[in-house]
């Protein structure tokens, strides 16, 4: 019979053996948190920045007009959302504030899916500024002040001097600026037609992007 109390037996593990199975399991669950960290973390990143039809809550309009919205990829830069197209080859994206306001947004539209916007969109929601972009510069702009009432008029600047040149509304009526006042275009079809000016007609053309009406009798002279 054994009388050393300090005597080990011979089952029982030593105090080196008790620490490295003790040390094991925290060695053990360290691959383990990361591995499942990691996959959480790539199907997160998959699920999130994956394609998106973004265009969703639009009307029906404004989702035909941004087609690329459909399947877009979204990112979170700082204060900021970015919506791009997922297409490499069209350069259509969508700017705005994340919160706690979501305008005013910034979008480019590439509608020929070129690689070059040709369209350059400001909008407080309601009210838009809309850049025609060609040849690399501003080439006219329009200006909606509730773009998304469909009776709403607007109002084109086509030569970009600071003035309007054309309104577009209420409805289906078209006016152009003559003499510093509105008169409605009665159209003929082929970029052609005519406005009235003190009851006589005068013959308005659309040449080179914008419209040029035939000079009044007193001008003529
Ligand atoms: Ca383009
Ligand atoms: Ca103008």
């Amino acid at each position: 019979m054994t009388t050393n109390p300090y005597e080990a037996s011979p089952a029982s593990p030593g105090p080196s053996q008790t620490r490295r199975s003790r040390l094991k399991s925290p060695l053990l669950w360290f691959p383990v948190g990361f591995l499942t960290a990691w996959t959480i973390w790539t199907i997160w990143n998959y699920v999130a920045y994956s394609p998106k039809d973004y265009s969703r809550g639009l009307s029906e309009e404004v989702r035909e007009a941004s087609e690329w919205l459909k399947n877009a990829k979204a990112r979170r830069v700082g204060q900021f959302t970015i919506i791009a197209a997922s297409d490499p080859k069209t350069a259509s994206a969508k700017i705005y504030p994340t919160k706690p306001n979501h305008k005013p947004s910034v979008e480019y539209e590439d509608t020929d899916s070129d690689g070059d916007a040709d369209l350059l969109v400001v909008s407080d929601g309601k009210r838009a500024f809309s850049f025609a972009i060609a040849d690399e510069a501003f080439q006219s702009y329009s200006f909606s002040p509730d773009a998304f009432s469909p009776n709403e008029a607007s109002y084109d600047d086509l030569d970009m001097d600071g003035h309007f040149d054309v309104r577009w509304g209420p409805g289906r009526r078209m006016a152009l600026m003559v003499d510093a006042e509105w008169r409605e275009l009665i159209p003929e079809g082929g970029g052609k037609g005519y406005v009235e000016i003190d009851g006589k007609r005068h013959a308005a053309e659309y040449v080179n992007g914008n419209w040029r009406i035939e000079p009044t009798a007193d001008a003529k002279d």
